[in-house]
């Protein structure tokens, strides 16, 4: 076997957002733009030599062509096994998983998550490290630098690998597994939660519908939920990851996952409803009546979680993002447990998780996980929910309101603003920072404002720095409204502007959620002079 060595240029904008390097799939597919990327991360991490990763990814289309691709530059890297899933199949949290198990070196995750996937829709890279998470932001910017540079990658001349089915092969010295990743991922869910309650759950007629949205969850879903656990078959919707999620947006929320919503609303709905995104790690969680934000969700399932078996010592320490409602907060003051308050974007729990600060981190945007992989994890979330609908015997609707009527109900919305000209986007941003001398005391739409300031985040584990998070502005009363720019994007910007009002404790719990926050949200307008700087008030997704 032949390693040659491949003469290229650096490509211009090959910088890792939120959550890694994501583009149209049709650059994806221009010469040398993934190979670049690859090598730059080999390059990054000091070179492939005698090291092992992983490869996988969410099934849309060019994932199997990336991974071919992958696996020979490893060999022409150096490097001493590759394990990869069979079909290229490959959930994110289980390949977090599959990167501790196997103690490898990392592992390549080819997803662009909740975007669509086609030739004409997104496509992207992400590379986590030996802890399974993904890559933190030093290690990002090495390989950012790393692609500006570039002169050659290094590849193999050989014949594609057979990924369908299981076994081990090599190229040269480097061994190349295809593994089942659905067994290894059930057995780790196995050791986390109590399966024969589960069991019992169904047995005695508990209803569920998951809609897998022609993503990655479905042969997971189907081999947990309705061959383990006995859920009844057709409990599993959409369950064929196909290349272009069935042309839908992989993203599980009541405007993508609507179908589930509908049922959700109506007479003829399950106990519960329960939808993961493209690679895996989002999950949506909703009862007959009843959706369950992802604040909430994460709260709740901190409140409970010792009612599973992994969690039965209790917590250590609960992390959200920033812009995530402080619904969880108020759980771990109850339980008298630290908080932890980080930028957007998993990379920023793996250090408290590795140092033990936190079990149970969560994200607004539907992600939720624990210290058992370092990654968000969908199906955990739900099998968190059915271990404790197991165990408390309510219906969803009654542990929310029971969680409410406990520790207030933080209102809480998300508007996305998408496809805005980067310029006035940027320039909205500004124009908040200019303003945060003068803010504090001004009055909008009956709100006081009571602080202004731009988040910036102080790893407490390794002290690095993170500046930029995010604007937030809070009000008297309980309010508070954040601008971002989404770092998940692949065309102009997208402003993402979050709202939440706390009803305080023993406060209205019944509002509708968008009239609860409708001075957050004019306060909100005004400050941002949003229809003049963006030309939109209209969002064009609310979540
Ligand atoms: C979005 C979410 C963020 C999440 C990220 C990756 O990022 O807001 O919470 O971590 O997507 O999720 P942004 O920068 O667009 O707001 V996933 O499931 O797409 O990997
Ligand atoms: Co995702």
């Amino acid at each position: 076997m032949k390693i040659e060595t491949i003469k290229t240029t650096p490509i211009d904008g090959q910088m890792p957002g939120t959550s890694g390097l994501r583009k149209k799939t049709r650059v994806f597919m221009e010469p040398r733009y993934l190979e670049n990327f690859i090598q730059a991360t080999f390059d990054a991490i000091g070179g492939g030599t005698g090291k092992t990763f992983i490869v996988g990814g969410d099934g849309r289309f060019f994932n199997k062509d990336a991974i071919q691709t992958i696996i020979k530059m490893a060999a022409g890297n150096g490097a001493a096994g590759v394990i990869v899933s069979q079909n290229g199949i490959l959930s994110t949290p289980a390949a977090s998983h599959l990167i501790r198990l196997n103690k490898a070196d990392g592992g390549f995750i080819l997803s662009a998550s909740h975007n669509p996937g086609g030739i004409d829709e997104d496509f992207g890279v992400k590379f986590n490290a030996q802890n399974g998470g993904p890559a933190p932001e030093g290690l990002t910017a090495k390989i950012f630098d790393a692609t500006t540079s570039i002169e050659q990658y290094k590849t193999v001349d050989v014949d594609d690998v057979d990924l369908s089915s299981i076994g081990t092969t090599h190229y040269g010295d480097m061994q190349i597994h295809v593994v089942d990743a659905v067994t290894d991922y059930q057995a780790l869910m196995e050791t986390l939660f109590d399966f024969a309650a589960i069991r019992a759950l169904f047995a005695s007629g508990f209803t569920m519908r998951f809609d897998a949205m022609h993503a990655v969850t479905g042969p997971y879903a189907t081999a947990i939920l309705e061959q383990t656990l006995g859920a009844a078959a057709g409990t599993v919707v959409n369950g064929i990851p196909l290349e272009d999620f069935g042309k839908g947006h992989p993203d599980p929320n009541p405007i993508w996952a609507k179908d589930l919503m509908d049922l959700m609303m109506s007479d003829a709905s399950p106990d519960i409803g329960a939808a993961s995104d493209g690679d895996g790690d989002r999950n949506m969680i909703v009862g007959h009546g009843a959706y369950v934000t992802p604040s909430d969700s994460l709260a709740i399932l901190a409140a409970n979680a010792h009612l599973a078996p992994a969690y039965s010592d209790g917590l250590a320490g609960i992390a959200r993002s920033m812009p995530t409602s402080a619904a969880s907060d108020r759980v771990a003051a109850k339980l008298g447990i630290g908080s932890y308050e980080t930028p957007t974007g998993w990379k920023f729990f793996g250090n408290l998780l590795d140092a033990g600060k936190v079990t149970i981190c969560g994200e607004e945007s539907a992600g939720t996980g624990s210290s058992h992989v370092r990654e968000k994890d969908g199906l955990w979330a739900v099998l968190l929910w059915l271990n404790i609908l197991a165990m408390r015997k309510q219906s969803v609707a009654d542990i929310v309101a029971d969680h409410w009527n406990t520790f207030g109900r933080d209102y809480y919305s998300r508007y996305d603003f998408e496809a805005v000209e980067t310029e006035k986007a940027n320039k909205m941003m500004q124009d908040l920072r200019g303003q945060f001398g003068e803010l504090v005391g001004q009055s909008h739409a009956g709100l006081t404002v009571t602080s202004a300031d731009e988040f910036s985040y102080l790893d407490p584990v390794d002290g690095s720095i993170s500046k930029n998070q995010g604007v937030r502005i809070a009000f008297d009363g309980g309010g508070r409204a954040v601008f971002r720019l989404s770092g998940t994007g692949t065309q102009g910007a997208t402003v993402r502007l979050y709202l939440e009002q706390y009803s305080g404790q023993g406060g209205d719990i019944g509002l509708d959620t968008q009239t609860a926050l409708q001075n957050v949200r004019d306060a909100a307008f005004a400050i941002s002079a949003m229809e003049a700087t963006i030309g939109r008030i209209v969002p064009d997704v609310i979540t």
